[in-house]
């Protein structure tokens, strides 16, 4: 394949309302148990321009206007790999832009991965289908395989060693449940102590939780897709709270010990138990750091939000509709890489409301 191809994608991450935390797989990122999470929607959002060209010398990845070191870069240079497998001696400038700041601590693997999988096929003309893409994303990073979908989503485990049965599928689109908006309270965060992928693999080897965790998550996963199917935020609240805790009890298993969460977070954490006092009208879930997400119904964010800038440490709080997925950008205007110079072009932060 010759000449300059070029292609760009927008995907936002994803919360998981039922975690995942461990692989059965290291090096194919396949896990232990399916998970369900929410793609999100703006201001939440990843956009990655990939051009692939014969006039490169070597691969070059670029994150909100700094060039990546490599060695920090392995997940985005295994999906090149993976998507130019007929030419590997194609070099690629992928040139990334998040539209949430990045020093806040929010994951933006997912959302990457995602973009960064979508805009490669487009920009090699590679007509994989949504399953295909999502098998790729996964090899990113695993939860970027949910990314790949808007809307309602469970990632099946799948059983297969090679892991062709292993990927993201929708389970109810994103105009499913209208009302539902996602608050993500950004917190004090220092970075990440341990990171998920080392986490989950002292995870497998010392917590003792961890199999009673797997022995009880199919019945888990049956509760989760019936009360989003009734939309039951009596049924569903309560069990996101005790996913995540229970997600939270088998890391602080772990020896050594993951504590992700801190002293602010825990005050969040309290914010919406006290919340739901008389009535369920809220649930917090943490991933594998300090930052919280509230999963609630339109009619209480303003109340929440004016809740949440009265606790300390809270820097500000995001607020997302259930996103419909990624896209393609067609308007070339809105590549972030010159496709005359083969250089990324400058971007300009879009500001971040506070609460
Ligand atoms: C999740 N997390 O389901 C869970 C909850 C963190 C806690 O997916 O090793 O960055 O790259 O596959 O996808 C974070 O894990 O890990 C994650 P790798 P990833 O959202």
């Amino acid at each position: 394949m010759t000449g300059d191809l070029i292609a760009t994608a927008e995907a936002s991450p994803n919360i998981a309302l039922v975690k995942y935390w461990g692989k059965r797989n290291n090096s194919l990122f396949l896990p232990t148990n399916n998970s369900i999470s929410i793609t999100l929607d703006r201001p939440l959002v990843t956009r990655t321009s990939v051009l692939f060209s014969n006039r490169l010398s070597r691969d070059e990845f670029w994150l909100n206007g700094r060039l990546q070191k490599r060695e920090d870069s392995t997940n985005v240079f295994r999906i090149l790999n993976l998507m130019r497998t007929k030419n590997q001696g194609l070099k690629a400038l992928v040139v990334s832009h998040n539209s949430f700041p990045t020093s806040s601590g929010l994951a933006s693997s997912a959302s990457g991965i995602a973009a960064l999988t979508i805009a490669s096929a487009r920009a090699l003309r590679l007509r994989y289908t949504v399953k295909e893409l999502s098998i790729i994303a996964r090899q990113g990073s695993g939860s970027a395989c949910r990314s790949i979908i808007g809307g309602f989503v469970e990632w099946d485990k799948g059983t297969r060693p090679d892991g062709t049965d292993s990927y993201a599928k929708q389970i109810f689109p994103h105009t499913h449940w209208p009302e539902i908006r996602i608050l993500i309270v950004v917190v004090e965060t220092e970075k990440k102590a341990v990171s998920s992928r080392i986490g989950q693999i002292n995870t497998i080897k010392t917590s003792k939780l961890f199999p009673a965790r797997l022995e009880l998550i199919n019945e888990k996963l049956a509760i989760f897709r019936d009360a989003l199917a009734k939309k039951d935020t009596d049924r569903l609240f309560p069990e996101i709270m005790r996913e995540s805790n229970n997600l939270h009890a088998v890391m602080m298993d772990t020896w050594p010990p993951l504590i992700y969460f801190n002293c602010v977070s825990l005050n969040v954490i309290k914010l919406i138990l006290e919340f739901n006092k008389s009535e369920m009208r809220a649930a917090y879930t943490l991933d594998a750091g300090p930052n919280v997400a509230i999963i609630t119904t339109i009619a209480y964010v303003a109340e929440l939000k004016r809740l949440l800038s009265q606790i300390k440490g809270v820097r500000f709080v995001l607020e997302s509709k259930v996103g419909a997925g990624p896209k393609i950008i067609k308007d070339t205007s809105e590549h972030l890489i010159d496709v005359n110079t083969m250089r990324p072009r400058k971007v300009l932060d879009e500001p971040v409301k506070g609460v």
